[in-house]
């Protein structure tokens, strides 16, 4: 039996390169934009995430070493701008990351005297439909405990939010003494 010629070979190869690519683009088409969509934003929830950013600290080398004892003294705090786009509330449940051991949800508050206290939010922090709250220095902060590493200015992190919603997210937070400028 005559075997087929090199030449049909290679158009038979050529149209099941085709065939694959036909069939594969329109997952394509569904995938790429999900793929380049910016990191902090989400379609399910409408929920948007800009200007995070974190305090610098510095954790000495040698502190990591000791079981975690002066480790966990190492604290900064995280901030940033929440915008739910939808018409349904959503609630900020909670924060983790990589470069601390706890995360927690604080509320800034002045008492009658003047000073200022941070109230722990185990309930979360609310995010009412159409509206922006900023975790921001005199409002909430996001507070970072036993810090695993330093945190070098100009550098980011990630952090995960979790909401109410069951929207989850990474976000990347800069390094910076000040909120980044808008
Ligand atoms: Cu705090």
């Amino acid at each position: 039996m005559k075997s087929k010629p090199y030449w049909m070979r290679v158009i038979e190869a050529l149209t099941l390169i085709f065939a694959i690519i036909a069939v594969l683009s329109p997952f394509a088409a569904i995938l790429l934009p999900r793929l380049l969509q910016p990191l902090s934003t989400s379609r399910q929830s409408e929920i948007a995430v800009s200007n995070a950013w974190v305090r610098p600290i510095d954790v000495p080398a040698s502190s990591s070493d000791m079981e975690g004892m002066s480790m966990n003294d190492a604290v900064t705090a995280a901030y940033m701008t929440i915008e739910n786009r939808g018409g349904v509330a959503d609630t900020l449940i909670s924060v983790s990351t990589d470069i601390a051991t706890t995360v927690e949800l604080h509320q800034t508050q002045i008492d009658a005297s003047g000073i200022a206290r941070m109230r722990p939010q185990p309930e979360g922090i609310e995010i009412p439909a159409n509206s922006i709250v900023k975790i921001e220095p005199v409002s909430y902060h996001i507070m970072l405990t036993g810090l695993t590493q330093s945190l070098e200015r100009g550098e980011s992190i990630v952090l995960n939010l979790s909401f109410a919603s069951g929207t989850t997210m990474d976000i990347s937070a800069v390094i910076a003494d000040f909120a980044p400028e808008q």
